[in-house]
């Protein structure tokens, strides 16, 4: 078998870039391990950048999104029980929007069928030789798929990045952990919540006017049998409570739960030979600043303008400005919002919230980092 692009992974990243390569007459072929309903219903982000909703919508992608999502123009601190807002609309001129990743994935999946384009689930043992060969077995059968050019768009747990020989590795593990629960429950605030609490870390969030997306800090070494619907409720309560309003969470049916470590990890350079990592095959940011998907589609679309323009020897270089940028935001972020032991580092947390929330400048900042860059289109 040949083609021009051979994709490992059909994740945002993959999928996006299949469908610009599309758009530009090139083929490929995307390889994906899992079924097409195991991806399709796998939870996982929530918030696009602005940049990442108008790309998807020039490119013909963004129908359902746009009739779907919901639209986020601030959103709000909230620490010593008051919320803040930050207008992050009126501070950069920019917003967000809430679209399930699953439901992006669909989009993407079905627009690739339509394109007649060849998508191939449930594939294994793919191996990647980077001067230009996968093997994978696909039906039973082994097959060698030569390509001008690989994209390992295989997330973290992926094989393509094990094929760059010696990169340079930066990894840091925070020491708490993210249990996220998927609630039939309506939405109790128009925005997200990012709550600081000597009991750690919550996050309000959302998928639709029936559906909430909760967070809570915990330990990286706990597992979900520790977490019982009553205790996560009574924690939610606990950590999204205020003084300043008489404000009530509602609860429903926990319908999704699962627990995630916090990590950042980068690795350099992104290309080896024929091949060319992108999104969390090659980073991760905690999830804390809403970046990895959108990271992970800004790649892609460096990689089909490099592509296009035959500077793919630039790929690794122009990525990593940004996935550093990306990097700091998510780890300053994160860092700033989840209960630590240390009272210094305690104190200087919340100093920290309160210059960014009294501070038109330092909210700005802020702002600027959680709306996201342009992309390199
Ligand atoms: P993905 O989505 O992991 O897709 C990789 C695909 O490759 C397949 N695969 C293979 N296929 C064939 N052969 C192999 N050997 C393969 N190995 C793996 C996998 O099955 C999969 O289908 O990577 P991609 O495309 O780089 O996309 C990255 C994003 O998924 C990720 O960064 C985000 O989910 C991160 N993230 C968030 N990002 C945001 O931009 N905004 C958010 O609000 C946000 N919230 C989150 C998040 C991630 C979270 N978790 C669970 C990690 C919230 C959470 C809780
Ligand atoms: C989500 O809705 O899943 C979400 C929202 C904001 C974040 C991370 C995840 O920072």
């Amino acid at each position: 078998m040949r083609t021009q692009v051979g994709i490992i992974g059909a994740g945002p990243a993959g999928l996006v870039l299949a469908h610009l390569l599309h758009l530009r007459g090139v083929d490929s072929v995307v390889l994906e391990r899992h079924t097409r309903a195991h991806i399709e219903s796998r939870i996982r982000a929530g918030v696009l950048e602005q940049g990442t909703v108008e790309l998807l919508c020039d490119i013909g992608l963004g129908e359902r999104l746009m009739g779907e999502r919901m639209v986020h123009s601030g959103l709000e601190l909230l620490f010593d029980g008051v919320g803040h807002r930050v207008p992050l609309k009126e501070l950069t001129g920019y917003q967000v929007t809430i679209y399930g990743q699953h439901e992006l994935v669909k989009d993407l999946v079905a627009a690739r069928l339509a394109t007649g384009r060849p998508l191939l689930f449930g594939v294994s043992d793919v191996t990647v030789d980077p001067a230009g060969t996968i093997r994978f077995v696909h039906d039973g059968k082994p097959v060698e798929l030569e390509c001008d050019l690989i994209a390992g768009c295989d997330g973290f747990h992926g094989v393509s990045r094990s094929v760059i020989p010696k990169p340079v590795v930066f990894e840091h593990v925070y020491p708490y952990a993210w249990l996220g629960v998927l609630a039939e429950a309506p939405p109790s605030s128009e925005e997200l919540i990012y709550a600081h609490h000597a009991a750690g870390f919550a996050l309000h969030s959302m998928r639709s006017p029936q559906l909430t997306r909760l967070y809570l800090q915990v330990d990286p070494d706990d597992s979900l049998e520790s977490w019982p619907a009553a205790r996560i409720w009574e924690q939610l309560r606990l950590r999204l409570s205020r003084v300043d309003t008489d404000w009530r969470l509602a609860d429903g049916p926990i319908i999704e739960q699962s627990i995630t470590g916090l990590r950042s990890f980068v690795v350099d350079p992104m290309q080896h030979d024929r091949l060319f990592l992108a999104g969390d095959a090659a980073h991760i940011v905690p999830a804390t600043g809403a970046k990895g998907l959108n990271l992970a589609i800004a790649d892609v679309v460096a990689l089909d303008a490099c592509h296009a323009s035959g500077r793919l020897a630039s790929y690794s270089d122009i990525c990593l400005r940004r996935v550093w940028r990306v990097q700091h935001f998510s780890w300053w972020m994160t860092s700033m919002l989840h209960r630590v032991p240390d009272p210094f580092a305690a104190h200087l947390q919340l100093s920290q919230l309160r210059y960014l929330t009294s501070s038109t400048a330092a909210a700005t900042s802020f702002a600027e980092n959680y709306v996201g860059l342009p992309l390199n289109r």
